[in-house]
């Protein structure tokens, strides 16, 4: 057994005793009550999910088991001239909550190497898949075809609710390892005439993803930063709920993870790198030659919202200040591409979009989110189509969620099952101030 896995059971068995009080002895203790407006309104705030994987405070944002962005990227062991930590280190402190010696991430590195090789059946079927496919499609599409794979299915009928953990865990580094790969043949098939780069088992994996896509240094760090900071953000975003919700009915890590992708491919929540970037294009375009000011993004920014549609990489559902995933990313682009134009067109919607999604006085948080500053950095290191943003982002939510998942069976935690009402129910309740 790898150091991480035999570190995780005993965190596991360490734990369960704490959930088995709360259900068993303390589970009446009421916590809070809902109203209607939660009941209709997507359950914010509702606090009935429990992961000790990541917390999202409104005001100061993630912290990832307890750290926050910058205290995380300055604990988690680096390679040798890298300037963000690898993968294979966060992965451990995910799932472990403690931070790996150089020696212990190593281990994960060699682990996910051997277990990194993508069936070919999986590659012919995105290939029979029409070339106009979205990305995200043929990422769920790959993830689900993989199911056949599953520990966890095959093993199902002959293990005991304790041990469910332990296949769960192997499917979520099986294919934790393999979606890098999956990812970079999305791309190169989709844009680069096919032309596939084969994996190399030397490198770690934000290193070999970067080799893959055909992309030159700093790109490796670029995708441990991205992969890192778009890894979990607590329990109930619409990725992270989705994924959970699935495996609850013990569903294998591949039903569930590519359920979860097809949540991040909304509009509303992964999705929103693209349209960021699609954003910016067709503000450009209309600009035709001349220089953004703030009057003109303003201009734009309203027509945007006088048209019915959102700001895309503004608001949030839980956060209510700037995003320390949107300033790790900034702090980044001043760092490395000070002057690109698109950058300092990111910038200026930054000065002038919370004014106006002020003055217009719906959002709850005027400020940007993760997918505002993302698209930049990829654009400046030629990755231009920006449909392929939100597969990025799902390669890193897989992080969280998959550890999410793993510890889910760990603490054997239950099938989901909320209690939906009738409008009728609501409204004679409403009436009578409440249910009694
Ligand atoms: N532009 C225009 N209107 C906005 C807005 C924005 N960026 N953000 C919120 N609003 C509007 C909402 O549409 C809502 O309007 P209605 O009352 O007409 O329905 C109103 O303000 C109140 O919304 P809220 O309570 O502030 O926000 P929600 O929790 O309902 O929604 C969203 C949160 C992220 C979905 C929302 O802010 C939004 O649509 N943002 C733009 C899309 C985006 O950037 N999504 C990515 C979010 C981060 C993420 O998950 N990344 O993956």
């Amino acid at each position: 057994m790898t150091r991480l896995k035999s570190l995780l059971l005993e965190k596991i068995q360490e734990h369960r005793p704490r959930i088995t009080k709360l259900t068993k002895e303390l589970g009446n203790i009421v916590i809070d009550s809902v109203t209607i407006d939660q009941c209709v309104g997507g359950a914010r705030d509702v606090r009935c999910l429990v992961t000790d994987i990541s917390y999202l405070d409104p005001q100061e944002g993630i912290r990832f088991r307890g750290k926050n962005i910058p205290e995380t990227f300055a604990a988690l062991p680096k390679l040798p001239g890298a300037e963000y930590p690898t993968v294979e280190s966060f992965w451990f402190f995910m799932l472990t909550g403690e931070i790996p010696t150089a020696a212990e991430a190593e281990e994960v590195k060699q682990d996910f190497n051997s277990r990194a090789k993508v069936p070919s059946y999986v590659f012919d079927v995105l290939k029979a898949m029409p070339k106009d496919s979205h990305p995200m499609v043929m990422l769920s599409t790959a993830v689900l075809t993989l199911q056949r794979e599953s520990k966890f299915n095959k093993q199902y009928h002959s293990m005991k609710k304790v041990d469910y953990w332990d296949p769960m865990y192997e499917d979520a580094c099986d294919l934790l390892a393999k979606l890098p790969e999956i990812a970079a043949f999305i791309y190169r098939y989709k844009y680069k005439n096919g032309e596939i780069i084969a994996s190399n088992p030397d490198l770690d994996m934000g290193a070999n993803f970067a080799h893959m896509m055909g992309i030159a240094k700093p790109y490796d760090d670029v995708a441990r930063m991205y992969f890192i900071l778009h890894s979990d953000h607590e329990s109930g975003n619409v990725s992270a709920h989705t994924t959970h919700l699935v495996a609850s009915a013990l569903s294998d890590a591949y039903y569930a993870f590519s359920a979860g992708l097809n949540g991040l491919a909304g509009p509303l929540h992964g999705l929103a790198n693209q349209e960021v970037l699609d954003w910016i294009m067709g503000f450009q375009k209309k600009l035709n030659g001349a220089e953004p000011t703030e009057e003109n993004v303003k201009a734009a920014l309203w027509e945007t919202l006088n048209s019915g549609h959102v700001i895309p990489g503004y608001g949030h559902a839980v956060l209510r200040k700037t995003d320390p995933r949107y300033q790790a990313q900034m702090e980044f682009c001043l760092k490395h591409l000070p002057e690109d134009p698109i950058f300092k067109l990111v910038n200026t919607i930054y000065k002038v979009a919370p004014g106006v999604l002020t003055e217009q006085g719906k959002t709850k948080n005027p400020w940007p989110n993760v997918d505002a500053q993302s698209g930049v950095i990829q654009w400046y290191y030629g990755l231009t189509q920006y449909d392929f943003y939100t597969v990025l982002f799902g390669v890193g939510r897989a992080i969280g969620v998959l550890a999410n998942i793993t510890w889910d069976r760990g603490l054997g935690y239950a099938l989901e099952r909320p209690k939906s009402v009738t409008t009728a129910m609501l409204e004679e309740w409403a009436a009578a101030g409440g249910r009694k």
